[in-house]
């Protein structure tokens, strides 16, 4: 794994096509048909307006939104998924982010009845159960508590689900969409069951938010005691309420649908309580018809997200940055290989950055692309040597009935023209 980022100085015939399109020089930036110095470029030889005025005044946007001619990168949803907008899902413009941060303003959102206002002077925490102290934290009360830090991904366990059956949805934001990666800051979830102090019996926590839904789930005591935090802080700013204003649980590593929003109360038992939301939703369910109980971890999984089909090649052949994320419930990611051929043959992708583990790992391989059509795949590996599946061999073990957990393998089949579809490998 290299973490080089000069590339030209490890593949010659970049740095070659480099020299030789800066020799061109205006002929390639001024696009076709000038080939040279006689079609002078006016974005270099006229004085723009935005050079002879005043730009805008500090203050004109005390909270400042993306430059509109960003606005194409937005959450999306899918219309014909779910009956209503209140109890459904969107999806993150991966194919339009680099680096591993999600912004809060274009993170995929979950709600199972609706994202709610609840204010921090509202706020009440409950901790009861089979503890010595039963205790209702405010807002306020949370503040006083050591502070901790993580970076994780958040992944709804549904994500890529509509892709079990075949090749549907054109797009990564999709496909994968349904992930984010921030970093929280809040309270480890330890230390306030402490507070409480859990009772020799209790062996499990339930976890429920304040929402109508309140999307109770089960937590074994080691997890909870483990690196489950309860954050307020989300990228250095508080969490928006549709990521759970003003208290969430950070659940690294494990599904989606844990990770409580408005998270009102945790209660402290013996066993786990099988909810509606452990018991016939996030199950998988197997050929035979019985299902799979307590698929609590998100595995090994990596997507390229440009180029897809909505980041389609516009530049021709030459050199070209392929990119992606990859990341694992388990721990870090060691390596991600692509193949250009459908699987066939597979090359090391540059790890750029760091790779934290249950946290996005950012990908890249820069290749020179000759302009005939490939097969783009990514396959993750991650520190327990675990390896991402293909589709087909997810389908051999879990059949088509499923809808959760799907970490298979994405192709993309990039045409001579450069555009882009998603296929799958017969
Ligand atoms: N209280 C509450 N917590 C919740 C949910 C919900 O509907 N209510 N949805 C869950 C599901 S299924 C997922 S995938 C994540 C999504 O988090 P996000 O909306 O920040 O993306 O929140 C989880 N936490
Ligand atoms: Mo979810």
């Amino acid at each position: 794994m290299s973490t080089d980022n000069n590339d030209e100085t490890r593949n010659p015939s970049r740095r070659r096509f480099l020299q030789s399109s800066a020799m061109a020089g205006a002929g390639l930036i001024a696009g076709a048909g000038a080939a040279s110095a006689a079609a002078p470029d006016p974005l270099i030889t006229e004085v723009q307006d935005w050079a002879s005025v005043f730009g805008d005044p500090v203050d004109a946007t005390p909270y400042g939104m993306p430059i509109h001619f960003e606005e194409h990168v937005v959450r999306r949803n899918v219309e014909w998924l779910t009956e209503s907008t209140a109890s459904s899902i969107n999806f993150t413009p991966i194919h339009a982010l680099e680096g591993t941060i999600t912004p809060q303003g274009v993170a995929f959102e979950r709600h199972h009845s609706g994202a709610i206002e609840l204010s921090k002077p509202d706020y009440r925490l409950m901790i009861n159960g089979l503890v010595d102290r039963p205790l209702v934290f405010t807002f306020e009360d949370l503040l006083r508590f050591p502070r901790a830090m993580t970076t994780a991904f958040c992944e709804c366990a549904a994500n890529g689900g509509m892709e079990w059956g075949g090749a549907q949805l054109e797009g990564v934001q999709f496909t994968q969409g349904m992930i984010h990666n921030m970093e929280y800051t809040g309270v480890m979830l330890r230390d306030l069951l402490s507070e409480s102090g859990v009772k020799p019996e209790g062996k499990w926590i339930y976890v429920e938010g304040h929402d109508a839904s309140s999307n109770g789930r089960s937590i074994p005591l080691e997890k909870a005691m483990d690196d489950v935090m309860v954050a307020f802080f989300a990228n250095g700013e508080a969490l928006r309420k549709e990521h759970g204003y003003p208290v969430r649980l950070v659940v690294p590593g494990w599904e989606g649908n844990m990770w409580i929003k408005w998270l009102r109360r945790i209660g402290v038992y013996d066993q786990a309580v099988e909810s509606r939301e452990e018991t016939s939703k996030y199950t998988d369910l197997m050929p035979d018809g019985r299902a799979r109980k307590w698929t609590w971890v998100m595995d090994a999984k990596s997507v390229i997200t440009s180029p897809s089909p909505q980041a389609p090649i516009r530049h021709g052949k030459g050199p070209l940055v392929i990119t992606g994320l990859a990341w694992s419930g388990n721990g870090k990611i060691d390596r991600v290989d692509v193949s250009l051929d459908g699987g066939r043959n597979w090359q090391e992708a540059r790890i750029t950055g760091d790779a934290r583990p249950k946290a996005l790992t950012r990908f890249h391989l820069d290749i020179d692309w000759d302009g005939s059509e490939l097969f783009l795949q990514s396959r993750a590996i991650d520190d327990t040597g675990y390896v991402q599946p293909t589709k087909q061999a997810l389908r051999e073990i879990r059949g088509l009935n499923n809808v959760y957990h799907n970490n298979g393998i994405q192709t993309w089949w990039v045409k001579a023209d450069g555009e882009v579809e998603n296929v799958e490998i017969a």
